[in-house]
């Protein structure tokens, strides 16, 4: 603890000195989130650290996350220095989706609109016409469905399924999947609401089809953070990375939180419902970026360019 509190003044003391801000992610580790609310900073989903980075006078963006949100900040804020405390923080959805066989899958299907999920590379957003959120990917697809057209999405199948399901589009799906909401059980969550039976329960869309099923709200990590503070409920079961319990409890005290359950968590382990990569980020990481001024993300030309192009789409369509 004097250590984490040594580290926690030293980080807080290099972000004014550097005129920097820390963008950090519901599943990082609890210590940066409070460190980014403390300094000025934001704790939010993927697209509001992106919105909240560009919008900040700083010129210097610390983002606590993974790859593909470090590089949306640096395509939003391109004069704008960003590091990430760990760059080799990446998401089995970026990884399991490299760009040139990308690029080989919309060749193959010229006909289609290019759908892409906002965990992808600036690379295989610079192939797409539309980028989305999981907060706006029903509403987006169900106005490219409304206009006749036929959707190419990538790269989370469990998402692509629940969208097509909601929208009734023609879409042809990449396979990848999130390591983490994919080890969600439906058996052993129908088991816990047996166990449960007053409680909510809330499911992040990247998940498995039969967990989906089982939810009383589903929704982004924003939206099952709104679900827990505006529900009159007292239990709830959540079904997404737990880093998020963190900010959970902070706003909604006193709630009873329950992890729902995974392949580990059910038996041997006590948290596998958290993201290997978001762990990789530390207080340490975030004194060590600013100090040296390393772990500084890059995306080149025209790549940033035609990627910014469609995560402006979507921006002036939520709008
Ligand atoms: O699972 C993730 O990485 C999510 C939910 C990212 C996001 O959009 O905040
Ligand atoms: Fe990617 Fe899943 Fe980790 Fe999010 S939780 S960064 S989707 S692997």
């Amino acid at each position: 603890p004097a250590r984490r509190d040594e580290l926690k003044a030293r980080a807080r003391r290099l972000l004014a000195e550097r005129n920097a801000v820390l963008v950090a992610h519901y599943y990082v580790d609890g210590d940066l989130q409070d460190l980014a609310l403390e300094t000025g900073g934001c704790v939010s989903d993927s697209l509001e650290m992106a919105r909240f980075g560009r919008d900040h006078a700083a010129q210097t963006l610390v983002v606590a996350g993974v790859r593909f949100m470090g590089e949306s900040a640096k395509i939003l804020s391109p004069e704008k220095t960003v590091l990430m405390p760990d760059l080799d923080a990446t998401c089995s959805l970026d990884l399991g989706c490299p760009p040139e066989d990308f690029a080989a899958f919309c060749d193959a299907h010229p006909d289609r609109t290019v759908v892409v999920y906002a965990n992808t590379s600036a690379a295989v957003k610079a192939r797409a016409d539309w980028m989305v959120t999981s907060s706006c990917a029903v509403a987006i697809v169900e106005h490219l469905h409304a206009q006749g057209q036929k959707v190419l999405w990538a790269p989370d199948r469990h998402l692509g399924r629940y969208i097509a399901e909601h929208t009734g589009a023609d879409m042809l799906m990449w396979q990848g999947e999130c390591i983490v909401h994919d080890e969600f059980k439906g058996l052993e969550l129908e088991l816990m609401k047996k166990e449960h039976p007053d409680a909510l329960v809330l499911v992040h869309p990247e998940s498995p089809k039969r967990v989906v099923e089982l939810a009383d709200v589903v929704g982004s990590t924003s939206q099952l953070l709104n679900a827990v503070t505006g529900s009159d409920r007292q239990t709830f079961i959540v079904a997404t990375d737990n880093g998020i319990l963190h900010r959970m409890r902070q706003l909604a005290p006193g709630k009873t939180l329950l992890e729902a359950p995974t392949a580990g968590n059910s038996a041997t382990c006590k948290s596998c419902a958290h993201c290997p990569w978001m762990a990789m980020n530390a207080l340490q990481g975030v004194v060590d970026c600013l100090e040296h001024g390393r772990g500084a993300i890059t995306v080149p030309e025209p790549t940033r360019t035609q990627a910014l192009g469609c995560i402006e789409r979507m921006l002036d369509f939520v709008k």
